[in-house]
């Protein structure tokens, strides 16, 4: 790490607290004009930093910019394998993580963004992902014996993370609707979008890509038209914090879930957070649309559904969407 992010680190741990130049040089060990550039680096790139003469300098408490400093100071020590990298922007950071594992990055490997210019939702889809509002992130996971057909496992335990994340940070209540899509008051602030590689060999997941993108907070300008009646931000006011905090609970919760495997009582949890369940909905097909009724979400975190001639059906996830009505 570099004198800008050792001092980030400091910064972030200690918000609203005054260091004197004269202290930050010895902390850090560089000298007092070193400090002033980093300084000046960090304010070149949007941290709020105050400067009081015989006080020094402070990062104030309203900054709330993404940052690996940001986010450990609320990880949890079962988070500490996670190896986390910002990006300032990327295109997709699901497409750069499967960069990355093509060639060799290991298992915890983190990569979020301030914004993307290409986000990705699934099947050719696109994710709106401004800067400055949004939590972009993808984790590279190398699960030992994990089937293609199980990895939508991780789609459900990141969506009761999330919705966990959100409900004790912003004190909101938190829907899943099935598969992906999480909503908070009818609006869509979240989505996840799991991919992976698996070996010829053996049929197991080479490695798994979980992508997951909040509306932390509502952009500037508002959302782009096509998708103003759907699309909705976390939180409804500027919280300390706030997105450096959701995106650490939200690591948090799903990496406890992650490590307590089959065990874990996710799907119950999904279960009760389920928007579709006994709603009529419209089952997307590739071949075209049905109307049916939601029933249930099963271990496997198929959708059963009646259909309306009566007939029953499960549906995994693979190649279907619903709509609610
Ligand atoms: C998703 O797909 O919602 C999965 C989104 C995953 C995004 C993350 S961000 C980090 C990582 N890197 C990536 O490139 N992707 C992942 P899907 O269920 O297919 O929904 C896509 C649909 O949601 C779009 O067709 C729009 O209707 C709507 N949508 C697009 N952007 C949105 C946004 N910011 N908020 C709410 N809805 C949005």
């Amino acid at each position: 790490m570099g004198l800008k992010d050792n001092l980030l680190a400091l910064f972030e741990a200690n918000k609203g607290i005054y260091f004197s130049g004269e202290e930050l040089a010895s902390k850090l060990n560089v000298s007092r004009a070193a400090v002033w550039k980093a300084v000046n680096n960090l304010r070149g790139m949007g941290y709020e930093i105050d400067a009081v003469p015989n006080r020094g300098y402070s990062l104030s408490v309203n900054t709330d910019i993404l940052s690996a400093q940001g986010i450990k100071k609320y990880l949890s020590p079962e988070c500490s394998f996670l190896t986390l990298d910002v990006y300032n922007q990327t295109e997709s950071t699901n497409s750069l993580l499967r960069a990355k594992a093509a060639d060799g990055a290991p298992d915890g490997y983190t990569v979020l963004a301030l914004s993307q210019t290409a986000g990705r939702g699934r099947r050719g889809r696109s994710f709106y992902s401004p800067a400055g509002t949004g939590v972009y992130m993808s984790i590279l996971l190398r699960p030992e014996n994990m089937l293609p057909s199980q990895a939508v496992r991780l789609t459900t335990m990141a969506a009761v993370a999330a919705c966990e994340a959100i409900e004790e940070i912003s004190g909101e209540k938190a829907w899943i609707k099935w598969v992906n899509d999480i909503y908070v008051d009818g609006k869509k602030v979240s989505g996840i979008l799991t991919e992976g590689s698996f070996g010829l060999e053996n049929g197991n997941m080479d490695y798994v890509v979980l992508g997951i993108g909040f509306n932390a907070e509502l952009p500037e300008n508002g959302f782009p038209d096509e998708i103003a009646s759907v699309a909705g931000a976390v939180f409804h006011e500027r919280l300390q914090d706030g997105k450096n905090r959701l995106a650490a609970g939200f690591l948090n919760g799903f990496i406890s879930y992650y490590n307590a495997g089959d065990s874990a009582d996710y799907i119950n949890k999904y279960r009760r957070r389920s928007l579709v369940t006994g709603k009529k909905i419209k089952v997307l097909f590739p071949e075209g649309s049905r109307q049916a009724v939601a029933l249930d979400v099963d271990e496997e975190c198929r959708l059963a559904v009646r259909f309306e001639d009566g007939s029953i059906e499960k549906l995994s996830s693979g190649e279907i969407s619903v709509r609610l009505y």
